[in-house]
């Protein structure tokens, strides 16, 4: 018997044989879709051996609506036919894209249903209201994540020139009545062609114009699809295809124009890919009332039935008489990458919508794939490629990118970017943070290119606490990928497949592996001895992949890092991470660092303290901060912006952070200096929240089991004593938490040595924050709030507090450098800058800046022993 596996995409994924328990873990982290139509989506193909397969992160709402593992038949209309469906192909089609979702099917379909029982109040055969039930349950099964889509397969009971005529407007207000009812105006909606093998099919050329009517739609193909032998109903093998086109459609409509913004996989080393960067001048239109998107009715223009009327058309008069009221030509530049609040004074307290264009030159190659990739735009990115909208983005600091291939024009092209900074209650963060919403393009562009079949993403590094061996994955992306391997199928025999070469020349690493099915192949090679990376031994080997017609370089570094008792081991040995807290942000500018030359210098500075470890905070940075941290030997905190009080009971809120987690974790996962991932910064105790949060971690450990996860905790405290028992502490590899002792706990300095912390967790114990602000150059007593001369006593003094800490093995002390913040309106000692850095913001180091230093050389000698 050989069993069939379905694309396999993520590091780890539980498949079992089902027991169909119920599953008791609740939450909101369902990305729900509505399966609705007919026979052939509720499934009628022979069940096999490989119906009875779960995975663990697909589930189905069961007939009494409770949620269980999702298995064939998924679907109950009629119990003694129902068998395969293409629902849980195309639950894993979705899933080979995009690692670390979590899939809730909600089976709807009813056998025989013409178009005309899916509306309200319609009942059919036995008392069923398709249309009435499938809306009660999508609201029930909103209870566990946010709805994403809708997949639809019916018309064999309109399949006739009358049945046809009138289909689309049914069709029409069907998708409207849905999306209306389910409250998402632009649901992805993706309808099926019914099989080419019934006698004749009017039907589908019907269904075949959806996409060109209704906006967010798309139709998959019934092409080279088989019946069972009844000429109505797919086979088994046929029923899995059209699920996996459903997935592969529904993937394209999340990336899409009118997608959610979730969608997206990331090119693992992009900057190796370049093909055109795209920094530079970009002319720009401030445009508060977003009045370029939308009419004057507030109907967004991209979503009309031309798509055109918006700033993104980039439209020039035809003739003198013509009204057009706006002018990229004649608009002012701004830099990229460059936020706008720091480059014009008319825009430093701007939230709201900005328009960017350029116009650059491409000669797109046959046979070539081409890809526009933004480092980070904050917040919300729409974005147009001669006038065609590609798609949008949220999350500030993550990069994302468009394929392009076969959307790029020989000669000029033009790129319209809607950047738009407004802070929301429910996005990720939320309204309320300690540091300026800095807008705009505030990373690189440019243009990407590689071979039609090539090397998408690559994990190289130590397996999990072994320095003797070397693992990870290599993923393909293109036709070749899977170099003929049947599609779904895994490569354990390694033949087969397409060939792919690591090599490591100075490891002695050559090693060949095959990709499977899904274009996927794992790595796990044996080595000696190798020179480990550490900060003293910023090592770096050089990695090169290939794979058919492409080639990448990379530099990677090895090391392990683990926790043992309390002590915290970087290949193998105690260390003592001797940091400092880093915002985005370049102080003399100011404003959101422009490039490697900014980076450099925040890190030079880390490095003349003393440090062999940074707090990248509260948010993903630049992947150039992550390489030269790699390059320079500093180990790295990376953290989410999942800060203070986020709408913890929001599925789309929840979605939000983890696909920013994901993004992270897959853009970072090969530096070595990264030792810890951090979920996010002081977060309220609740219930919600712990759930939302040990959602997050599990997600984390489940994405990368090799580092470290963890989050800046708060302490609480009753008279001289504090305690450290957040109750999401038991998700955590690490105790690590902020106080603020001699700050805002607002005591007499001398009284610091008087406290005494009670931790909850016997592990190591790192302060994540600590700090008081100072004005560089104001001198006063040490017992002067807001003078150096009392962030240099209150530095002191908290270094002889938390010496009390037996198992203290690291710090990052509130922060290198002054930075900008809405928050502090102290006329003269803030002025919009939280005045904690160790540096101002004119580069003068304070007097604190030394203390810290001389500690860390104590304590390096220390650990160095
Ligand atoms: C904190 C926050 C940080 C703030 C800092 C402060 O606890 O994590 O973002 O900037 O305190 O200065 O108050």
């Amino acid at each position: 018997m050989k069993l069939k596996f379905f694309p396999v995409h993520l590091f780890f994924v539980v498949l079992v044989f089902a027991a169909a328990p119920v599953v008791a873990q609740q939450g909101q982290d369902l990305d729900l879709y509505l399966l609705i139509g007919q026979s052939n989506m509720a499934g009628r193909a022979p069940l096999d051996d490989s119906s009875k397969l779960t995975d663990s992160r697909i589930l189905m709402l069961d007939k009494s609506n409770n949620w269980v593992p999702a298995t064939d038949p998924l679907h109950f209309d009629k119990p003694d036919v129902v068998g395969v469906g293409p629902g849980i192909a195309f639950a894993r089609e979705i899933l080979r894209n995009s690692a670390g979702r979590r899939i809730g099917l909600i089976p709807c379909a009813v056998g025989g249903s013409p178009i005309r029982v899916w509306e309200p109040d319609s009942t059919y055969l036995n008392g069923l209201h398709p249309y009435d039930d499938a809306i009660r349950r999508a609201k029930i099964a909103l209870g566990r994540g946010r709805l994403c889509g809708i997949i639809w397969h019916q018309g064999e009971s309109d399949n006739n020139t009358a049945g046809a005529a009138v289909y689309m407007e049914k069709l029409k207000i069907l998708i409207r009545r849905l999306r209306t009812d389910l409250k998402t105006p632009a649901l992805p909606f993706v309808a099926g062609e019914i099989g080419y093998f019934a006698k004749s099919t009017p039907i589908n050329q019907v269904i075949d114009r959806l996409p060109g009517v209704v906006a967010n739609t798309a139709v998959v193909s019934a092409e080279g699809l088989t019946d069972k032998g009844d000429k109505t109903h797919f086979d088994t093998r046929s029923a899995r295809e059209l699920g996996r086109r459903y997935g592969q459609a529904m993937i394209k409509l999340e990336k899409g124009p009118g997608g959610l913004g979730i969608g997206g996989v990331l090119i693992q080393n992009i900057f190796a890919r370049q093909e055109v960067s795209l920094d530079g001048r970009w002319n720009y239109i401030v445009d508060p009332y977003e009045n370029g998107y939308y009419d004057y009715r507030h109907q967004p223009y991209d979503q009309s039935a031309s798509g055109t009327g918006g700033f993104f058309d980039d439209k020039k008069p035809a003739d003198r008489n013509e009204l057009v009221e706006y002018n990229f030509d004649l608009s002012p530049t701004l830099k990229v990458p460059g936020d706008w609040n720091s480059q014009e004074d008319k825009l430093l307290y701007y939230e709201g919508t900005v328009w960017y264009r350029r116009i650059f030159s491409a000669s797109p190659k046959q046979g070539r794939r081409y890809f526009l990739y933004f480092g980070a735009v904050n917040y919300e990115a729409h974005v147009y490629l001669n006038g065609k909208k590609l798609g949008m983005h949220k999350g500030g600091f993550t990069p994302f990118e468009f394929e392009v291939t076969g959307k790029l024009k020989d000669g000029d092209n033009t790129i319209v970017v809607k950047a738009d900074n407004t802070r929301k209650k429910d996005e990720i963060p939320t309204v309320n943070t300690d540091w300026w919403n800095y807008g705009g393009i505030t990373r690189d562009v440019m243009l990407a290119s590689a071979p039609a079949t090539f090397i998408s993403d690559y994990k190289v590094q130590l397996a999990k606490d072994e320095p003797g061996r070397i693992e990870g994955f290599v993923q393909l992306d293109g036709e070749g990928a899977n170099g003929g391997v049947g599609s779904g199928e895994r490569n354990s025999s390694g033949v087969g497949g397409q060939e792919v070469m690591i090599s490591i020349p100075e490891a002695g690493v050559h090693q060949t592996v095959r990709t499977d099915g899904s274009g996927r192949a794992d790595v796990s090679i044996p080595v000696k001895k190798l020179n480990y990376w550490s900060p003293e031994n910023p090592h770096l080997y050089a990695v090169t992949l290939k794979a058919g017609a492409d080639a990448i370089n990379d530099k990677i570094g090895f090391r392990t890092i683990q926790v043992k008792g309390q002590d915290i081991l970087l290949n193998g040995k105690s260390v003592f991470l001797r940091g400092i807290s880093i915002h985005d942000e370049n102080p003399l500018i100011p404003g959101r660092n422009r490039g490697e030359g900014d980076l450099r210098m925040l890190l030079n500075w880390a490095k003349e303290l003393g440090c062999n470890y940074i707090r990248l905070a509260h948010y993903p940075h630049n992947e150039t901060m992550i390489r030269l941290a790699d390059e320079m030997g500093l180990m790295v905190w990376a953290e989410v912006p999942v800060y203070w009080t986020i709408s913890w009971e929001n599925a789309d809120t929840y979605a939000n952070a983890q696909k920013q987690l994901t993004d992270l974790i897959t853009r970072d996962k090969n530096r070595a200096a990264v030792i810890i991932w951090s979920i996010g910064n002081e977060t309220p105790i609740s219930e919600p929240r712990l759930s939302f949060m040990g959602r997050l971690a599990t997600q984390a450990h489940t994405l990368d089991n090799s580092r470290l996860i963890s989050a800046a905790l708060e302490v609480h405290r009753k008279g001289n004593e504090a305690f450290v028992d957040d109750p999401l502490g038991e998700k955590l590899d690490l105790v690590s938490f902020n106080e603020y002792a001699g700050w805002y706990w607002g005591d007499r300095l001398t009284d610091l040595p008087n406290y005494h912390f009670t931790i909850k967790y016997d592990r190591p114990v790192i302060i994540t924050e600590f700090g008081g602000d100072a004005l560089a150059g104001f001198h006063a007593d040490a017992g002067t709030k807001f003078s150096e001369e009392y962030q240099e006593e209150l530095y002191r003094y908290q270094l002889q507090m938390l010496k009390g800490i037996g198992a203290l093995r690291g710090m990052t002390p509130w922060i290198l450098t002054d930075f900008r913040s809405p928050r502090r309106q102290h006329p003269v000692y803030q002025n919009f800058w939280n005045r904690k850095g160790l540096i101002s913001e004119t580069g003068q180091k304070k007097k604190a800046f030394f203390v810290l230093k001389d500690f860390y050389e104590e304590i390096g000698k220390k650990y160095a022993q």
